[in-house]
């Protein structure tokens, strides 16, 4: 069976099944070390070839040179375009209607830190829009091709050296925009060839828990990072790039969006992006397998039942407990939280884990998330975690905040892998149905002190309700 797969479509079910069949067929005779997740990617070599019978239903280019649009999703700060040059850094599209595209500043940004003052409106140092008349006097004859599906986080590293920033926001929100666009066309989506980070340097993209890095490579392992050295190699070649598939990702124009001003989160626009419900799930088992080794398979009552090795026979809680830094709960609250789960294990309810993730490796840490079915933290980085978990109509993740405070950052995250989200405020948690929102943000003043309170035997009941309650699961 399938984990958590619904199918509202009968296409997205009909994809599903054909790509689970090739994949359970590669799967025996793939040397599964390192592994792409055969059952949703083609092989790198079939995958242009696929990808141009499709993507030339779907746009209409009117000359061979012309930038093109070959999604459907126009959302802010997430856009790709096949055809989209580049000469001395600054991009050019090609077209002789531009109207029929987003207008710049929904494109891209000046390259600054948000919130330091800076004119962020983009000028003609960053991008152009020009004919296809002006070809060969602005861009010149000699062109040179970056082929594939290369995406570009046009950022500096102010934001992207965070784990949630990074996979919670940049690398979630590209594969939603580009599994909803592979959609449209028939297709699976296939890891992009490289990831350009024009305005970063160094190791700078990294995040002081050391997570962003290490699941780049086993997310993404047939994927190349290149930083702001590659683009200047560009650039010294003194002469025109094309490339032949480009997705700009820029963190201030995806804030232009209307709902990610709303919720205050640069994914916000994409949440209006059409995408298969299991859009994620390539990326977390190719993730997690690379990763551990195996995939955990929960049942429906959320009990890891392979690889038998790995078998738990309750469902697994794990609260992630941050009482070794900042933004954590009172003592006594922490206590009190722990003592009501406890109650639930000598229940034989579930399997309750404390897990301190700065404490663990990599690997302990997602291997903890990819077992569990519900997640419980105070707000905060390691609900990210929850990328790696098992979307299923059991999964959860309560979020413990200040009473009042609500924000949306792992909520959205929820919504996007398949998890319900409760916000906890002490003894009330609320969660809201596919659909519906929160109304409005509230950063509180003490959403960031030491001493948050919760009441235990809340969260321990709602966790017995969505552990015990009966769903209407589908197989
Ligand atoms: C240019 O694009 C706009 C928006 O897609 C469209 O309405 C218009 O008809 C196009 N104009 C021409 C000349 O193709
Ligand atoms: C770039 O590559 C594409 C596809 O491989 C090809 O159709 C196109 O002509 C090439 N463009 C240039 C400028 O070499
Ligand atoms: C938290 O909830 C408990 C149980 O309802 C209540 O006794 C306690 O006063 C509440 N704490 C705060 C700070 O509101
Ligand atoms: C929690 O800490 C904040 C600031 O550190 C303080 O203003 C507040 O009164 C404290 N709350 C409780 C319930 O101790
Ligand atoms: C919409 C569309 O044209 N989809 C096609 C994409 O390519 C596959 C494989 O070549 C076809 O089966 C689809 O019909």
């Amino acid at each position: 069976m399938s984990i958590g797969i619904s199918s509202r479509r009968g296409r997205q079910l009909a994809l599903f099944t054909s790509a689970l069949a090739i994949g359970i067929f590669l799967w025996f005779i793939v040397d599964p070390k390192v592994v792409l997740d055969r059952e949703y990617f083609h092989t790198s070599s079939d995958k242009l070839d696929v990808e141009h019978k499709n993507s030339s239903t779907h746009t209409t280019p009117t000359s061979t040179s012309e930038t093109t649009f070959p999604g459907h999703a126009r959302v802010h700060g997430f856009l790709i375009f096949d055809q989209l040059y580049m000469r001395d850094g600054v991009f050019y599209i090609v077209t002789s209607n531009v109207s029929s595209f987003p207008p710049r500043r929904n494109i891209l940004s000046r390259p600054f830190n948000l919130g330091e003052g800076h004119d962020m409106e983009p000028t003609d140092q960053d991008l152009k829009f020009i004919s296809p008349d002006e070809v060969k006097t602005v861009l010149g004859e000699n062109m040179f091709n970056v082929s594939g599906f290369s995406v570009i986080e046009h950022d500096t590293r102010q934001f992207m050296t965070h784990y949630y920033h990074w996979w919670g926001e940049i690398v979630l929100g590209f594969w939603r925009i580009y599994s909803g666009m592979t959609l449209a066309a028939g297709i699976t989506p296939t890891p992009p060839d490289r990831f350009i980070l024009p305005n970063v340097f160094d190791d700078e993209w990294r995040d002081p828990a050391g997570l962003n890095g290490p699941l780049m490579r086993a997310g993404f392992p047939t994927t190349t990072i290149e930083n702001g050295a590659y683009w200047k190699d560009l650039m010294a070649l003194k002469t025109t790039i094309v490339f032949e598939r480009a997705m700009i990702i820029d963190r201030d124009a995806a804030h232009r969006h209307e709902w990610a001003s709303r919720w205050f989160k640069m994914i916000g626009g994409t949440m209006e992006a059409i995408a298969p419900n299991n859009y994620w799930e390539p990326i977390r088992r190719t993730t997690i397998k690379n990763l551990l080794g195996y995939l955990p398979k929960l049942n429906d009552r959320g009990v890891v039942i392979e690889p038998l090795r790995a078998n738990s026979q309750l469902p697994i809680v794990t609260y992630i407990s941050r009482q070794g830094g900042q933004r954590r709960l009172s003592n006594e609250a922490h206590e009190n939280l722990v003592d009501a789960l406890k109650s639930l294990e000598d229940e034989r309810i579930c399997i309750f884990n404390v897990a301190s993730m700065e404490r663990l490796t990599v690997q302990e840490q997602i291997e903890h998330a990819a077992r569990s079915t519900i997640l419980i933290g105070v707000h905060g980085n390691g609900l990210t975690h929850q990328l790696w978990m098992s979307p299923s109509p059991r999964s959860t993740v309560m979020e413990i905040l200040d009473v009042g405070s609500y924000v949306f950052d792992y909520e959205m995250l929820a919504r996007n892998v398949g998890h319900r989200h409760y916000a906890v405020w002490n003894d009330t948690l609320i969660t809201y149905p596919k659909g519906e929102y929160n109304d409005g943000i509230n950063y509180g003043e003490n959403l960031h002190t030491n001493n948050h309170t919760v009441y235990g035997p809340a969260i321990a009941r709602v966790v017995r309700e969505r552990l015990l309650e009966s769903l209407p699961l589908i197989s």
